[in-house]
């Protein structure tokens, strides 16, 4: 039944490149952070193709869109979808791809003539990356409950400013409630922003779990002082603890090994001057393992490190955790349908977990999910290079395709 239908790769790849042209950066890439006017305008484009093919439009109070098409009979769709807000050196595809990959099996249908038994319905949910104001996957994460709507509106971010009142500035804010998902199943695209795909010469990932994630913010004081009259043993260098311990969180993950992964992303230090032991350090840092028990591990010897050199060097420690979600396995019998739709298109496929976090891991609390990868050339990802080739792009969107329509069936 429908087995000889396709998307159409070449449609697919101009909304990707019209999406990535808003918030396009001057040497290739994209920038639209969670919130900002380039988001809204990518939210609005978005929230026009989904009009124009017959969906239905709802926003929930988070700002997540919901592009609804009724089946035959009514009842909890099958949904589909990712993000279109990025990082700031962000890739035409990280997130996108999910959205428009949607967008693309629709117009299919819709070509086709085609009405599924259960609904469909392409999804793209508010501040999936976080960085700019955490945690990560927020939208998604108040959708199924999982934070409440006053906790992330009150979160401020990097800049100051809170998601209420970034949300109020571009009118993301809807009127449909949060917090009571209804959906059949969810299968998201995405790719895969790792190196694994390419080095297996495999063309789609059937991604069995998400690995788990802790960001920590840590906020250190210490004593401003002459850099020239200061001798060593009486410098308290907020700086040099939050430097020595960036050095420790990668040699951690190293000695670790495994999975284990470790990344100071962000770091300042005050007052940044030449002459001046500085007093003042912010940093954040990004770990991650499939397995909690090792990530709970790595949290912890990170603390005993902190923890002991800033009492040595006398400068005081501030924690703020950013972000903490566990390893999330995926539904087995989604990840068969991800299977068995490649290898019916004559696919390569392996099983695999997501390096990354995804909007996906949440959904996965309330329906069976599951997410199909393609893979990203050279394992680039959150870099303005992104690229994925357009035959895969193909491959992974008719493989969504063919999950959707056993789904809706
Ligand atoms: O950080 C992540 O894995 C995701 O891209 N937000
Ligand atoms: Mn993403
Ligand atoms: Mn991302
Ligand atoms: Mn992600």
């Amino acid at each position: 039944m429908h087995d000889t239908l396709r998307i159409n790769g070449d449609r697919l790849r101009h909304r990707l490149s019209e999406l990535g042209k808003i918030g396009a950066l001057p040497g290739g890439g994209v920038c639209r952070l969670a919130l900002t006017d380039e988001d809204r305008q990518g939210r609005d484009t978005v929230m026009g193709w989904m009009r124009e093919l017959g969906l239905e439009v709802t926003v929930d109070a988070m700002g997540n869109v919901f592009g609804l098409r009724r089946g035959t009979e009514d009842g909890p769709p099958v949904m589909t979808g990712s993000h279109i807000d990025t990082v700031r050196t962000g890739g035409l595809y990280d997130g996108s791809l999910g959205v428009l990959g949607g967008l693309e099996a629709i117009e299919t249908l819709n070509d086709a003539g085609i009405t599924t038994r259960r609904p469909l319905c392409v999804a793209f949910f508010n501040n999936e990356e976080g960085a700019r104001f955490a945690p990560d996957m927020m939208g998604s994460l108040v959708y199924v409950g999982g934070m409440s709507l006053e906790e992330a509106m009150a979160t401020e971010g990097i800049d100051g400013k809170t998601v209420g009142e970034c949300m109020q500035a571009i009118g993301a804010q809807g009127d449909a409630p949060v917090g009571h998902p209804d959906v059949h199943a969810f299968i998201e695209i995405h790719v895969e922003q790792g190196p694994v795909l390419e080095e297996s010469g495999i063309t789609i990932g059937a991604v069995e779990k998400v690995q788990g994630i802790s960001w920590t913010e840590f906020t250190l004081t210490g004593t401003s002082n002459h850099a020239g009259t200061t001798p060593m043993r009486l410098r308290h260098d907020a700086g040099y603890v939050a430097m020595a311990t960036a050095g420790f969180v990668r040699d951690l993950a190293t000695r670790l090994g495994g999975d284990q992964v470790g990344t100071v992303g962000a770091l300042e230090i005050g007052p940044n001057l030449v002459n001046v032991v500085p007093d003042q350090a912010r940093f954040t840092v990004d770990l991650r393992n499939t397995d909690n028990d090792r990530l709970q591990q790595a949290e912890w010897q990170l603390h005993e490190f902190i923890t002991q050199l800033a009492e040595r060097e006398g400068v005081t420690v501030e924690r703020r955790q950013l972000a903490r979600f566990d390893p999330v396995p995926f539904d087995p019998e989604m990840v068969d349908r991800v299977e068995k739709a490649a290898r019916d298109h004559g696919l390569s496929v392996m099983r695999m977990p997501s390096g990354a976090g995804h909007d996906a891991q949440m959904l996965a609390r309330v329906c069976p999910t599951s997410m199909i990868f393609v893979p990203s050339v050279d394992g680039i990802s959150h870099n303005i290079d992104e690229y994925t080739a357009p035959e895969d792009l193909e491959a992974g969107a008719n493989v969504l395709l063919q999950v959707l329509l056993d789904l809706a069936a």
